[in-house]
């Protein structure tokens, strides 16, 4: 028989979307069964697409994106292109557009898809949320968004299935952002081997690697693990309002807090080191280490984000690299958690998470 037909529209080609379009690339030579057709991809400033939707060959979209693209269209457009396609649609946003969240449910509500590891649709207002799950069930579409936490590790599709399955989460803890992983994983190591690397070249480095998000900003503010508490919060049954009702601690010092960019930003962090390194030296002589954490108490309703000292044994004092844990406590899993852990950020791994949904949804559509 001939195969099923999906068509794919791609926004944002940056860190996370161009190895996403790899991957892409990788499953339509490896899966016979279902034939992918890219009909539109853009970046913020460029788009490509055919108004009789013909292909766009996967293999050469981001470089033909780059030197063809035009103007994108409004969204709006975008929504009636993608709703007159031939076949069901999966539009895969790899953008951190708040305008693009905001218009989920109209994407959803004309049948289409949605993919995607951008945290804000889901971590904006509580009625967005809503909005975004009834527009999917009314539209008959789906979404997914495993990379929004934990990139390409099963965090969300895990705490989807204790729930639906009747187990009853009771608190969820970790460290949720592999940029304040790294950052703190560096600059204050478990083991004293006279690391004495600054905190801003360390952000610097951070940011190098692809693992803050677009405007590291949003990292040190603690706005990227409060969004990612405010997603498992509700998908656990907390009906969180946003990521700004609960506390959350700023590593943004306040004279920085109003610089234009990013850029002028990460150029006068040094202005920070000293501070830091007070925190790291204090934590130091308690024989302690310092990390940025973050926790949920279902029980108080409690959510939580900041810095924390641990003791060099625990399993939050030795992770690695860009590191995540994320520790599940349940009804079923008793007093040992049910914990995951490894890498949380980086292009590879976000867009594994992505792909990973594309199959799901592919077989569900
Ligand atoms: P980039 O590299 O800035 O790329 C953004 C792309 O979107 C560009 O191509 C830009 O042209 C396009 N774009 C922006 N606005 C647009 C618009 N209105 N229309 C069309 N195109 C538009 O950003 P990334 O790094 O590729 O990130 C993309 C998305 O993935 C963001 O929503 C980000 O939050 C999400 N994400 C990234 C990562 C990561 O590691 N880079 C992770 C998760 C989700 O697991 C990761 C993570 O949590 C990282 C976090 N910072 C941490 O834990 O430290």
């Amino acid at each position: 028989s001939s195969p099923k037909q999906v068509n794919i529209a791609v926004i944002g080609t940056g860190g996370v979307g161009a190895v996403f379009v790899s991957q892409l690339a990788w499953l339509a030579k490896h899966r016979p069964s279902v034939h992918l057709s890219l009909c539109y991809i853009a970046m913020i400033d460029k788009a490509l697409y055919h108004p009789d939707y013909s292909e766009i060959d996967i293999d050469t979209a981001v470089s033909t994106l780059e030197s063809t693209g035009r103007a994108p269209p409004a969204i709006p457009e975008i929504i009636e292109y993608l709703a007159g396609a031939p076949h069901k649609v999966i539009m895969v946003d790899n953008t951190s557009s708040g305008a693009i969240a905001e218009s989920y449910p109209q994407f959803l509500a004309r049948g289409i898809s949605i993919i995607t590891p951008n945290k804000k649709a889901f971590s904006g207002n509580y009625k967005l949320w809503q909005d975004i799950f009834s527009a999917a069930e009314s539209g008959q579409a789906l979404v997914f968004h495993e990379s929004s936490v934990g990139a390409g590790m099963p965090i969300i599709s895990t705490i989807k299935e204790l729930v639906q399955t009747g187990d009853e989460v009771t608190r969820i803890e970790g460290v949720f952002s592999g940029t304040m992983s790294f950052l703190f994983n560096c600059f204050a190591p478990i083991s004293n081997t006279g690391s004495n690397a600054k905190w801003s070249d360390i952000v610097k480095q951070a940011k190098e690697l692809g693992y803050t998000e677009p405007d590291p900003r949003d990292d040190l503010n603690g706005l990227d693990v409060a969004r990612k508490l405010t997603i498992l919060g509700r998908l656990a049954g907390l009906p969180i309002e946003s990521p700004s009702s609960f506390p959350v601690e700023s590593l943004i010092p306040k004279e920085l807090e109003n610089v234009a960019n990013g850029n002028e930003f990460i150029q006068r962090l040094n202005e920070f080191d000293d501070e830091m390194e007070k925190e790291k030296n204090a934590a130091e002589k308690a024989g302690k280490v310092v990390r940025f954490v973050g926790s949920i108490d279902m029980a108080s309703k409690q959510v939580k984000v900041g810095m924390e000292w641990f003791d060099p044994m625990h399993p939050i004092a030795t992770l690695k690299g860009s590191d995540n844990i994320i520790s599940f406590f349940t009804k079923r899993y008793g007093a040992m958690p049910l914990t995951i852990r490894g890498a949380g950020a980086g292009g590879d791994v976000t867009a594994m998470g992505v792909t990973g949904d594309l199959l799901k949804v592919i077989t569900q559509l």
